[in-house]
């Protein structure tokens, strides 16, 4: 009953690739995970297709802890962003035919309901100063409580974060990376010009956070945190690439601004020392990125321990199935913070239907049994991949540089 007879990996592009896991078991139920890593999809779906799968057939769906150390185990090769991308397809797969054979929504099997309501940060953005506001205020009044701003630089083309369809940012514009230029000095003076005007414009009954998408070097970063200091931002984001988990001390001992880092992590141990050593108050690694909703947990208990709570990443690259998986973790992990949201495209959408839904600032998953978000096949199938990439920056001198 038990016994998985089948698993596939989907591949559909409804606005993005998007690259899914369907487990089934013997007994007709079936679970989903999401294995989208932007920019990569087909390294994932090979990794899952050619040496996870054919691993897979036969086992116990209920064993899901043995199923998770033996690819980890077992692969030998540990970490690394394919790997635990494939890895946490399979675990979110497994929880949610775990959640529906229990006829419960997945919070409940974690433990409960630990509140009411997930909140949720928007993502506003727009060329120019003016614009950002105008869009950060059409978040407020869609109910938003957390809104981080995103803004042009002046002299520089293009900027992470800034959109033409402003309400579905999407980086992966080509097939190829475009090549976009950066300058830290044009940028740094925008940000708290853009924080005073959010501030004056929308008050302080909404919580601001900005994204420096790991583009400052530690100093830069304790620097830009002072300077946003009167503004009270919930958080500053990605502030420093943070291989070298070190770098957060300095930032540290520059600015009391709250700090927010780990996108890009795949492992509790890209987090250890940050953890450990109380160098952040938001740990941003979600289920897809790092190893499925088993590994998440463990990083969000030692995060508890040193007073860090959760802020997944929930980029539109992180499929509604991600979504839905964190959701249910968000409801019920004791030391939540926010999830980010950048809504999904209706396309998107009509190939997921999901059980989750927005209200007044939060998103709820809703109480269908599983993570409660399905995939329709035959939709799925009329979008066919298309390669896309993520961009390159550039400095005004050629140099290659963070995007
Ligand atoms: O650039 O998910 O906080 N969100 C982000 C994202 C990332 C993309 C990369 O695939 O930084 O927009
Ligand atoms: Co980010």
């Amino acid at each position: 009953m038990h016994t998985i007879v089948d698993a596939r990996v989907i591949i559909s592009c409804p606005g993005r690739n998007f690259v899914t896991l369907k487990i089934t078991t013997k007994s007709g139920v079936y679970g989903l995970g999401d294995a989208t890593l932007n920019g990569r999809e087909l390294a994932v779906a090979s990794y899952l297709t050619d040496h996870v799968i054919p691993c897979l057939i036969g086992r116990d769906a209920r064993q899901i802890e043995d199923i998770w150390q033996f690819f980890y185990r077992g692969a030998y090769w540990r970490r690394g962003p394919v790997t635990m991308t494939a890895i946490a397809a399979v675990d979110v797969a497994l929880w949610d035919i775990k959640a529906k054979n229990a006829n419960m929504p997945l919070y409940d099997l974690l433990g409960g309901a630990s509140r009411t309501g997930v909140m949720v940060y928007g993502h506003a953005n727009g060329n120019d100063l003016d614009e950002t506001i105008a869009q950060a205020k059409k978040y407020k009044e869609m109910g938003y409580k957390a809104i981080r701003l995103q803004s042009g630089v002046p002299g520089l083309a293009s900027t992470y974060g800034v959109s033409k369809d402003k309400l579905y940012y999407e980086p992966a514009d080509a097939a190829k990376p475009t090549e976009n230029v950066w300058s830290t000095s044009r940028y740094m003076p925008t940000v708290p010009k853009l924080f005073a005007a959010a501030r004056e414009t929308l008050g302080w009954d909404v919580h601001l956070l900005h994204d420096v998408h790991h583009r400052l070097t530690p100093l830069e970063a304790g620097r830009l945190g002072k300077d946003l200091e009167p503004f009270r931002p919930f958080w500053l984001e990605d502030a420093t690439p943070a291989e070298n988990q070190a770098g957060f001390r300095t930032i540290r001992q520059h600015t009391t601004t709250p700090l927010a880092v780990g996108e890009v992590f795949n492992s509790v141990w890209d987090a250890k020392q940050l953890l450990d050593e109380q160098l952040i108050d938001y740990i941003r690694t979600t289920i897809v990125h790092a190893g499925g909703i088993s590994h998440v947990r463990r990083i969000a208990h030692l995060a508890e321990l040193n007073n860090v709570r959760t802020g997944f990443h929930g980029a539109t690259d992180l499929s509604p199935v991600c979504m839905g998986a964190a959701l249910h973790f968000d409801l019920w992990v004791p030391n939540f913070g926010i999830q980010e949201y950048m809504r999904h495209t209706d396309e998107t959408d009509a190939v997921f239907p999901h059980a989750y839904t927005f209200s007044k600032g939060d998103l709820h998953p809703g109480t269908a049994p599983g993570h409660g978000v399905d995939i329709d096949e035959a939709l799925a199938a009329k979008y066919p991949y298309r390669p896309a990439s993520l961009p390159v920056n550039r400095l005004e001198d050629g140099t290659l540089f963070n995007w």
